[in-house]
């Protein structure tokens, strides 16, 4: 029954076309979950104002998402899709939150770390506080489980901590959240440079698979993936990063043990083996890529799933907000 579900939060930025990382990373298990859990899942565009683009750009990217979404399998009647700036409690909670957070604990986080050295002409103060916004989005549902990628283990972290701080000050608000993280899959490395996450925002050409690439496009970047001189499909993430991240692709797609795809590649050089991997890459992504071009003409279709969606989450999201409030004695 439906008030005994566990609830689940995610969300992914608007930042740009979405890779085969977000998509092993994060889309694959929202799409998995969605059975078992009460589930809301956002597209973070407040986040995605952290990073220099033009307006034009920002409302495509968010469109772009909801497509995405729906196309991977995320069912509009099963689960609540959202943009973050309709529902304005994230905004005000996130305010609120950044006075319950330290400077010491932020100037911790990696990604900002990352992301100051990449846009060091634009280290706004937004970037330092965007795992603040990020634990309102979570709290704000009452997330028992939030499912992401590897690299957003720190940000859940801190979540809690704040989550947990608060609740000591003021008595039980909020629900303490777990992480999500695949076993495999949590991060998938760039194609050309194995020993960095695969992003949408790389700038190094080949290093990523986008969702809407072509087959030939899929084939080319594969083929040209960083491996080794071995010439032995064996999984050693340490010793041999680019066959690994291969392996780890394949074996999610063909949801297949390392182990099984050594010995089904036993004897066959690289070559071989990239042309399987891109075969995967590609007949996973078909139906999906076939789903999304039919979405992204239809902009009725997604504007009547996200304003429903956002006025779901806005309801759910306001009574804890409203509870905020008045614990920490705001006039509403
Ligand atoms: P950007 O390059 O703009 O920082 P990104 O590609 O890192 O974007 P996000 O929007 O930050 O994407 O991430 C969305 C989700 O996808 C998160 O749960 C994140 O952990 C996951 N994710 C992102 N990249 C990878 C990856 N290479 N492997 C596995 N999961 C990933
Ligand atoms: N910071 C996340 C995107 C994000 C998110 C969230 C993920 C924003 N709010 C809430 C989970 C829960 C990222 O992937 N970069």
């Amino acid at each position: 029954m439906n008030y005994m579900k566990k609830v689940i939060l995610s969300g992914i930025q608007a930042t740009g076309n979405l890779t085969l990382g977000n998509y092993v990373g994060a889309l694959k298990n929202f799409v998995k979950m969605q059975d078992e859990y009460e589930c809301y899942y956002m597209i973070a565009n407040l986040h995605a104002l952290t990073v220099r683009r033009t307006p034009e750009e920002l409302r495509e990217n968010t469109m772009k998402i909801i497509a995405t979404y729906i196309s991977a399998g995320i069912d509009p009647e099963k689960s609540t899709i959202f943009i973050q700036s309709m529902v304005p409690d994230h905004a005000e909670l996130g305010w609120i939150l950044d006075c319950y957070t330290y400077m010491g604990e932020l100037s911790r986080m990696t990604q900002f770390k990352d992301k100051s050295s990449k846009h060091a002409d634009n280290i706004n103060a937004g970037l330092f506080t965007y795992p603040v916004l990020m634990a309102g989005d979570i709290l704000l549902y009452g997330a028992d489980v939030v499912p992401v990628g590897e690299d957003q283990k720190q940000h859940l972290e801190i979540t809690r901590d704040i989550a947990d701080r608060f609740n000591k000050l003021y008595g039980d608000t909020f629900k303490i959240p777990e992480p999500f993280i695949p076993k495999t899959g949590a991060r998938i490395m760039g194609l050309q440079n194995p020993n960095s996450k695969m992003s949408k925002s790389s700038t190094i050409p080949n290093d990523t698979i986008f969702l809407v690439d072509t087959p030939d496009e899929i084939t080319k970047k594969i083929k040209k993936a960083i491996t080794d001189s071995e010439g032995i499909i064996r999984y050693d993430e340490e010793n041999k990063p680019g066959v690994s991240n291969l392996m780890s692709i394949y074996g999610i797609i063909k949801n297949k043990q390392m182990d099984e795809i050594e010995k089904e590649f036993e004897g066959k050089n690289y070559g071989v083996f990239k042309e399987e991997v891109a075969k995967a890459i590609i007949e996973e992504l078909e139906p999906f890529q076939n789903k999304y071009n039919e979405l992204l003409n239809n902009r009725d279709y997604l504007e009547k799933i996200y304003t429903e969606g956002s006025k779901k989450a806005h309801e759910k999201a306001r009574t804890t907000l409203e509870e905020v409030y008045k614990k920490v004695g705001l006039i509403i």
